[in-house]
């Protein structure tokens, strides 16, 4: 059986790139496979976070996944730092991954900004942190957006490093990520080449999670597009950014091909098209939203939740870690 295993970072509210990018897979697949979806609180911190907010974000995460569909019976849902052998496998990566490797990761160049010298060292390394948190459980599949491609080749490096460096061939799998469909890359809502982004100064540039069906209307509406109506064929469509981001979006909500929506609304204009992909999305998105809102309204029974699966977490770990130590000739 397939291992999944992803996570998503407590640094703010959702929007609608995390939730068709990785949200919806987690829920698709986790019928399939036997899942692990993580809160991944330690990877936050490598930029600032106010400790005093950071539990009930990770609390708002939990209730993201809670109402996107996880099933905490189905899946196991734990936060990242509760589960302490991220940390202990994280370091012998460290000593694996090579500094070249990670020099070349093009997330830590857009988020160390004009200033790296002052970025973290986590935020340097968080890469590594990712392989541990995926290898420690042998995960087989990484169900994640489109710009999280690259630090899963450097997992895949890592693993292949470790198996050879210390002579256990197919000790650790080399897992693939998942990142077909059409949620894979969601845009800025304001500009077709960007990533629709949680750090992104302009709120018209994403939908958020938590946005009610007004919010959700204007943002459609006001989103940016050209003035000629939906193409036939899907070589046009990749040539108009904005247009193709909107044809995407529906039909990653409605679970269905970008072609397929072409077929549909092929020749009509945004005037006709804006109003059919917002109703869709306050349809979808709303039922979340308020699910969310109901799942936190109860933080204990979220707690209750995040605790039981740090626990089975650590379970399915700590042989994995046991035996990395033995191979890798530590001591305990
Ligand atoms: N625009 C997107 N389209 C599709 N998937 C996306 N993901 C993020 N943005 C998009 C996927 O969401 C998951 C969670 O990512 P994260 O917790 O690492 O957050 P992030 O990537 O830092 O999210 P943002 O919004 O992109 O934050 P900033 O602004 O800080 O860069 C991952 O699977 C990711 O691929």
């Amino acid at each position: 059986l397939a291992r999944v295993l992803s996570g998503v970072q407590p640094t703010g509210a959702l929007h609608l790139g995390n939730y068709l990018g990785a949200l919806v897979k987690f829920t698709r697949l986790q019928h399939e496979t036997e899942t692990f979806i993580f809160v991944a609180d330690m990877h936050a911190i490598t930029q600032w976070q106010d400790p005093k907010l950071l539990k009930s974000q990770v609390r708002e995460i939990a209730a993201a996944y809670l109402a996107s569909g996880l099933d905490p019976k189905v899946a196991t849902i734990f936060p990242q730092s509760a589960v302490t052998a991220h940390a202990e496998l994280a370091w012998i990566f460290n000593c694996v991954a090579r500094l070249g490797w990670l020099d070349r990761m093009t997330q830590f160049k857009e988020k160390s900004g004009k200033h790296k010298e002052r970025a973290s060292v986590g935020l340097y390394t968080y890469p590594v942190l990712q392989a541990a948190d995926i290898l420690l459980y042998k995960a087989t599949q990484v169900p994640v957006g489109e710009d999280q491609r690259q630090h899963l080749e450097l997992t895949r490096d890592i693993a292949a490093k470790f198996n050879h460096d210390y002579e256990v061939p197919g000790f650790f799998p080399l897992p693939e990520a998942l990142t077909q469909g059409p949620g894979a890359r969601i845009m800025s809502l304001r500009d077709g080449s960007a990533k629709m982004s949680k750090s992104d100064p302009s709120d018209y540039s994403r939908i958020n999670l938590t946005d009610d069906a007004d919010a959700i209307v204007q943002k459609i509406k006001k989103a940016r597009t050209d003035p000629e109506p939906l193409p036939e064929t899907m070589d046009e469509l990749k040539a108009r950014p904005e247009a193709n981001n909107l044809v995407g979006i529906y039909a990653a909500l409605d679970g269905r091909t970008s072609e397929a929506v072409l077929a549909e609304f092929a020749g009509q204009g945004f005037g006709s098209f804006k109003p059919k992909l917002a109703d869709l999305a306050v349809a979808k998105l709303g039922s979340v939203g308020e699910a969310m809102r109901g799942y936190m309204s109860d933080p204990a029974e979220i707690d209750r939740i995040l605790d039981a699966g740090a626990a089975r977490a650590r379970e399915v770990a700590a042989p994995i870690l046991a035996e990395v130590k033995q191979i890798v000739g530590f001591w305990g």
